[in-house]
């Protein structure tokens, strides 16, 4: 009967309190969206994940909190459509592999360049340092100097070292994008 209740309980707070947000991950091939997002919706962690053509879209779902995340890829031949994607969404994530120092300079021109874009103003960005589980990676102080996230003042921005592997520190960010809908 507890049973019971607690489906009528989470049907009622879906019903009057359903939020769903937009999330766009983007990032350099390779950094490990795809598999940060099948982490994030229960997944499981696979070492062979394919590079992704064009985009995926999945749904995280926590409590009454729709996540559609938008993952998209990252190889050159795809940046052009990260724009168009970014339009109107709660947050954008970009993550970064941070076992893969010599891909942080063209990460940060990535970055600059998209978030630079008139259209994008003011959209919170979250970046992740991925990969925390390999040895002699980049730490969240040399990430934000890498990626020169002090030079972003028009928006919130946030940089979290995770791992999707590991599935560390993935409570926080879960955290950092349902607050977004707060705002
Ligand atoms: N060690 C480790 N490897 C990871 C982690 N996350 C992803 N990888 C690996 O990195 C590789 C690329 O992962 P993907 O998730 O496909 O990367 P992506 O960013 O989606 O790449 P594109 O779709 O080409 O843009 C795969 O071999 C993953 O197994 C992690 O946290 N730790
Ligand atoms: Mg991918």
């Amino acid at each position: 009967m507890a049973g019971f209740f607690r489906r009528i309980y989470d049907w009622l707070l879906r019903l009057f309190w359903a939020t769903e947000l937009d999330i766009t991950m983007i990032g350099l091939q390779n950094a490990g969206k795809t598999s940060l997002l099948r982490v994030l919706a229960g997944g499981e962690f696979t070492i062979d994940s394919i590079p992704t053509v064009g985009f995926n879209m999945k749904r995280v779902q926590k409590g009454h909190v729709t996540l559609k995340c938008w993952d998209l890829g990252g190889q050159p031949r795809f940046r052009s459509m990260w724009e168009r994607y970014c339009r109107g969404v709660n947050a954008i994530v970009f993550i970064v592999d941070s076992a893969d120092t010599e891909s942080h300079p063209v990460a940060r021109e990535e970055l600059h360049s998209l978030i630079q874009k008139p259209i994008l103003e003011g959209i919170p960005l979250l970046v992740l340092g991925n990969k925390s589980d390999l040895p002699g990676i980049v730490g969240v102080d040399d990430l934000i100097e890498n990626m020169n996230l002090r030079e972003i003042t028009n928006r919130e921005v946030s940089c979290y070292s995770i791992s999707a592997k590991e599935e560390t520190n993935l409570d926080a960010v879960l955290q950092w994008l349902i607050a977004r809908s707060k705002r």
